[in-house]
This record gives C-alpha cells, sequence and structure tokens, in this order.
C-alpha cells in the first residue's frame, strides 16, 4: 500500500482542512496559513506551519507569495519532505492557499523523483469576482508548472455542503492509497498507481461500494456515471483524451473496462485490481478542464467590467483604475510548462 509514501501540504483554509483531514487518517500532513482566525478552525492539527509576518495582509496573492517566500523554515519544511509523493491542496479563490500553491509544488518538484500531485478546491460560478479569477489564475500557474503530476480539481459545486466535499475526497484518496487488495491473476499495484499520479493532466476517482446486505453489485454503468458526471470534480472534457485508466474490483465485482473506455477515451494502458474493500476507478492523463475554467474566469472578467463601468457613472472622482482586465489564455494542450524551477541549490542554500 502506498499510504505511508504519501504526505500533504495544506496551504490557506480549504487546503489546511483538507489537509488535516488526512492528518486524522494518519497521513504525515504540514498545515501552511497566515491566518490565526483560519488556524482555530483547526484546534487540534499538527505540523501547523504560521507564515510570520502575513496575518492581515491579505487581498492579494502575491503578498501571500511573498511572505511564504520570506518563510525560510517553511521552505525548508517542505523541501525535506521524505514521502515520494506529496498532495498538494488549496482552494483556489482564497489568496493564501491560491497565492502559495505553485511555489509549493515548484518546491517539490526541484526533487524529480517526488511525485507533486496538486488538489484544488475551485469555486463555484457565483462565489464572488475575486475568488474566480484567484481560481483561474492558481490553476494557469500550475498548468504552466513543469515537472508536477496529476492535477485534481475539485469542484466546490458538487455539494453545498465543503465538509461533506471534503469528507468524499479525503475518502477516496484514502481508499486508493490504502489498497492493497490482490490477486492472482491481474492487479492494480503501487507502481502503477504512482505512474498514474505522475502523468501530467488531470485526474479523477470514483469509490462505489457494493451493497452486500442487498446482494446490490455496482454496475459498469454506475462507475461511468460516477467517473464523469456524478463526482466531486470539474466536469472531464468529451475529447477521448486519457492517458491511463486504474480499476479495483471490490472482492466477487468485475467492471467492464471496455465499457468504461468506451464512455472516456483509449487510454495507454488499463490497470486492473480485484479482491477490494470498495470498487474504485480513476483516469489520468485527461486534458485539463480549459474550458469550464476559462468560463469561470471570463465570467469574473464580464461581470468586473459591468462593476466599473458602473462605478465610473456614480464616481465624480476620476481615480477608479478601469485598465483593460485582460485574461490570459490557458492552453488546451498538456505542454511544457513556463514557469521557472526552483533549483536544488536553492532549497541546499536554506
Ligand atoms: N472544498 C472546500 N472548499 C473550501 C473549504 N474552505 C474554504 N473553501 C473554499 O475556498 C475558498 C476560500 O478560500 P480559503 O481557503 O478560505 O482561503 P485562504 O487560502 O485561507 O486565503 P485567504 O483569502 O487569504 O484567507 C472559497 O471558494 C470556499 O468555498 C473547505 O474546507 N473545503
Ligand atoms: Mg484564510
Amino acid at each position: 500500500m502506498l499510504k505511508n509514501d504519501v504526505a500533504v501540504v495544506g496551504a490557506g483554509l480549504g487546503g489546511a482542512t483538507v489537509a488535516y483531514g488526512l492528518q486524522q487518517k494518519n497521513y504525515r500532513a504540514y498545515l501552511i496559513n497566515g491566518s490565526e482566525q483560519d488556524n482555530r478552525t483547526i484546534p487540534d492539527a499538527k505540523n501547523v506551519l504560521i507564515l510570520e509576518g502575513y496575518d492581515g495582509l491579505a487581498g492579494d496573492r502575491s503578498l501571500a507569495l511573498e511572505a511564504l517566500q520570506k518563510n525560510k523554515q517553511i521552505l525548508k519544511t517542505i523541501s525535506e519532505i521524505e514521502q515520494k509523493i506529496v498532495l498538494c491542496v488549496a482552494s483556489g479563490g482564497g489568496y493564501t492557499g491560491s497565492g502559495n500553491l505553485p511555489y509549493i509544488c515548484d518546491i517539490l518538484a526541484a526533487d524529480s523523483e517526488r511525485i507533486v500531485v496538486p488538489i484544488v478546491l475551485m469555486p463555484r460560478k457565483d462565489e464572488p469576482i475575486q475568488k474566480r479569477l484567484n481560481a483561474y489564475n492558481l490553476a494557469k500557474e500550475l498548468i504552466d508548472t513543469d515537472g508536477i503530476g496529476a492535477i485534481i480539481f475539485v469542484n466546490n459545486e458538487s455539494y453545498d455542503d465543503l465538509k461533506r466535499i471534503n469528507i468524499v475526497l479525503v475518502n477516496m484518496l484514502d481508499a486508493f492509497f490504502s489498497d492493497s487488495s490482490a490477486s492472482s491473476g491481474s492487479n492494480f499495484d503501487d507502481s502503477e498507481k504512482m505512474k498514474m499520479l505522475k502523468e501530467p493532466g488531470a485526474f479523477v476517482i470514483a469509490m462505489l461500494s457494493d451493497k452486500r446486505a442487498e446482494e446490490k453489485k455496482t454496475t459498469t454503468q454506475d462507475m461511468i456515471n460516477a467517473l464523469t458526471a456524478k463526482n466531486i470534480f470539474l466536469p472531464i472534457n468529451n475529447d477521448g483524451i486519457v492517458g491511463n485508466i486504474g480499476i479495483i474490483n471490490q472482492k466477487n465485482n468485475k467492471l467492464d473496462e471496455h465499457e468504461l473506455i468506451k464512455a472516456i477515451g483509449t487510454p495507454e494502458n488499463v490497470f486492473i485490481g480485484y479482491n477490494g474493500n470498495v470498487n474504485i476507478a480513476c483516469a489520468s492523463g485527461l486534458s485539463y478542464p480549459v474550458e469550464y475554467i476559462k468560463k469561470l474566469g471570463q465570467s469574473a472578467v464580464e461581470e468586473q467590467k459591468e462593476r466599473i463601468e458602473k462605478r465610473k457613472t456614480i464616481s465624480v472622482l476620476d481615480d477608479l483604475n478601469t485598465e483593460e482586465i485582460v485574461i490570459p489564455e490557458v492552453k488546451k494542450k498538456i505542454t511544457k510548462g513556463k514557469r521557472n524551477r526552483i533549483s536544488l541549490d536553492f532549497l541546499n542554500s536554506l
């Protein structure tokens, strides 16, 4: 089982809350935040790393980033994480986590052996303009980052209750990393799981349990629905782009991989295991949900322009910032990133 090879870094309130959920399940988890108030919501968390000098400076993703860069001890702690796989969690919409996450990923990715998996909690469409813009910018920066693995885009629209989203996410990840099912014919082993997480692109996972009491097995169609529609992630694109598919069949169940392939796309490989505690299916190397994220960003930009226009008509002062807001393009393909990597020399100097 991979569980002991996994560490978690959560930044900001959303990120720290999810990281805490995994800490409760015995994962090595670090919680980074600058806000006293946020930290008070998770009083018994361990490994809380405080961004000194940042509390009260909120309001800008770049200020959050600057604060992290000045907190050398935190950078050192992150760079010294020993686990092979590091889940890096933050909400897209806030400032602290959203501003910190790309840099956290850069630091971890400086060690090319490490598998860095960002998990972004994406805001609902009706959240404030700035939250949507922050999330857009975070998604763009991560997609442009070289050397990181799969990105998991959680959709906060999936349930009204964010706690419920966290629970589903934490339970699915834990089931995936704790799986050690074995069968004589074929297995979805740890190296295959790592291969899937290392693969750039979007990653989605679904977990469904057979109801033994009612003798009701999870069907392939149930799993397809859970993987493509009824889940907690941003919708996957309907373009058939997929890297690998992994399936764990619950004991005595057998999902039809050909049907899953028909629904998602033709992968390079399909990894199948049996005798699991639950049914799990996952897909990696999916094209990024660029259209969805673009729409989220564009709607925010349009509303912002409208706001500014309105303000102009009532204001007697001329000093409002009415500069054209340019929304950068996110590339659809998975291409080499543009952002600079952090060198190992830098990390060694910390
Ligand atoms: N899924 C999920 N989303 C959350 C959670 N907490 C906050 N969010 C979402 O995250 C966004 C707000 O970001 P926070 O995580 O509070 O922000 P932050 O990183 O602490 O940054 P600041 O703005 O500086 O406080 C909103 O879109 C919330 O809906 C959580 O526990 N789970
Ligand atoms: Mg906060």
